[in-house]
């Protein structure tokens, strides 16, 4: 038996004691326990309704009752017990994205975390880290259900604090993006042109485009992708929430997640520039001022904003889902009127900005290659995603990649699909090494968009023992085959 700091604080009487002095030396990382005492935390998974605006109201399942779930503040290395209810009928998987904690308690099937079963309950345990913004979401499969998983209303912040906060702005308010109401179609809608650099491979391209090709030319139809009707930031569609109030010469922080299951967001404040402070809640290399966010799906930007523009503006979707609700007023003191929108410049997002450069990255002990493809229309319709010719399974867990604790690997992932993909490595933060055959350095993140027919290089050092779980973070092309498990011993 072991036991925490915290349960050792709450038992009384020399049981306790003989207990706690016994196993005092050996802190564990994370493990699942009975209840003794209060959590810092409890989360209540159950269905609930999420009001986007008076006449759009959304019966999902939801965290709390309440979208996004609660904001949860831990501290980095200050152990921190979460009490997980499940009132639904089906088992859950609450996932700590971001977070490096062991497979017990991180909130994957595949890596073998216990499903937190149908009106059950599970009392985790963990040591918070690495600081910054990170969030909860379900890790649950989908397939064709879009009532399901990442199309639900099961999304929440979670802050790491550092042991030494800088705290140079006036607020902090974190922003939550997200869609509801998930239908099928035959055609994306996905934006495709924002990446810079743009080079794509020629090889990639070829053999994507005859892939497609071929398909087609058997008759199959384009395989489905998802669209929404509704969008929100932080539960409510543009104008229906709180605005955010600010005074001339403030610094405010923003942290946006994109909780989305399946889409790339943007975001622009007319007449306003973000200064990126972070992405996946790490410090980046080199700040840059920006007037465009653009965040994959599971990625975060910390950006401060200079309020030096007074007025009533909309943050918001630089493309037509701002119509539809994917926006937050931003209001001056003392300004009245209706909320301005005004186009930004053209702008291509490019994570080499946020780097290095002068510094070569260093050799790595082994470099991983990794190619996706999209096999279209394969599985009723759907399109299945193979990485390095296979397509994941929970019956066989493969691929697999094996790794030695405390060597650094080189992930060389090569895309020969023509879509976007936001690429999610569990348990690990990795750094950009190479992004579309350019060189870089010190951009530290946990998701990163791959662009179509392009070519990326990640670093990481395997310091989590056990299956860390690698996948596209779309909940349509994960739960078709685009995972994969690394397996450190
Ligand atoms: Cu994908």
């Amino acid at each position: 038996m072991t036991i925490d700091r915290r349960t050792f604080l709450t038992l009384s009487g020399a049981a306790a004691l003989a207990v706690g002095a016994s196993s005092c030396r050996r802190a564990p990382e994370s493990r699942a326990s009975e209840p003794i005492g209060p959590a810092d935390y409890t989360i209540r998974i159950a269905p609930g309704l999420v009001e986007l605006a008076p006449d759009r109201i959304i019966a999902t399942t939801l965290y709390n009752n309440q979208f996004p779930g609660p904001l949860i503040r831990l501290r980095e290395g200050r152990a921190a017990t979460v009490d997980i209810y499940n009132d639904t009928d089906t088992p859950e998987q609450l996932h700590w994205h971001g977070q490096i904690v062991g497979i017990d308690v991180d909130g994957s099937a595949e890596e073998g975390t216990p499903f937190i079963a149908a009106h059950g309950h599970r009392r985790i345990t963990f040591t918070p880290g690495p600081p910054g913004v990170r969030f909860y979401h379900t890790h649950a499969f989908a397939g064709p259900d879009l009532r399901a998983g990442q199309y639900g209303g099961q999304v929440g912040p979670v802050y790491v604090e550092p042991k030494d906060d800088p705290g140079a702005y006036d607020q902090e308010i974190f922003l939550l993006l997200k869609e509801f109401e998930p239908s099928f179609s035959r055609g994306g809608d996905m934006p495709l042109h924002f990446l810079a650099p743009a080079d794509r491979n020629k090889e990639l391209e070829s053999s994507g485009e005859s892939a497609m090709q071929a398909s087609l030319a058997k008759g199959l139809p384009h395989g489905f992708e998802v669209g929404y009707d509704a969008f929100s930031i932080n539960g409510r569609m543009l104008g229906h929430g709180e605005p955010i109030r600010v005074k001339p010469g403030e610094r405010v922080l923003l942290h946006v997640i994109n909780g989305s299951a399946t889409e790339i967001r943007s975001l622009a404040l007319p007449g306003h520039l973000f200064e990126v402070v972070a992405l996946d809640g790490n410090p980046v290399s080199t700040r840059v001022q920006v007037p465009v966010l653009w965040i994959g799906t599971g990625e975060r930007v910390s950006a401060v904003v200079m309020m030096t523009h007074p007025g009533v503006w909309i943050l918001g979707d630089v493309g037509e889902d701002r119509d539809h609700g994917m926006g937050i007023v931003v209001e001056y003191t003392g300004a009245k009127g209706k909320p301005h929108w005004t186009a930004p410049p053209p702008f291509k997002w490019d994570y080499l900005r946020f780097g290095k450069t002068s510094t070569p990255p260093p050799t790595p002990d082994e470099t991983i290659e990794m190619v996706f493809r999209k096999d279209n229309a394969a599985l009723n319709g759907f399109n299945r995603w193979l990485i390095n010719d296979v397509a994941f399974s929970m019956k066989s867990m493969t691929p697999k990649f094996q790794l030695q604790h405390g060597k650094r690997y080189r992930l060389r992932m090569r895309n020969a699909s023509d879509d976007i993909h936001p690429m999610h490595l569990h348990r690990h933060s990795f750094e950009l090494t190479r992004v579309a055959g350019r060189q870089t350095g010190g951009v530290i993140k946990d998701v990163v968009m791959l662009g179509g027919y392009q070519e990326m290089e990640v670093d990481f050092t395997a310091d989590s023992p056990g299956l860390s779980l690698f996948h596209c973070h779309m909940q349509l092309h994960m739960d078709y085959g685009f995972m994969a498990l690394f397996e450190c011993h």
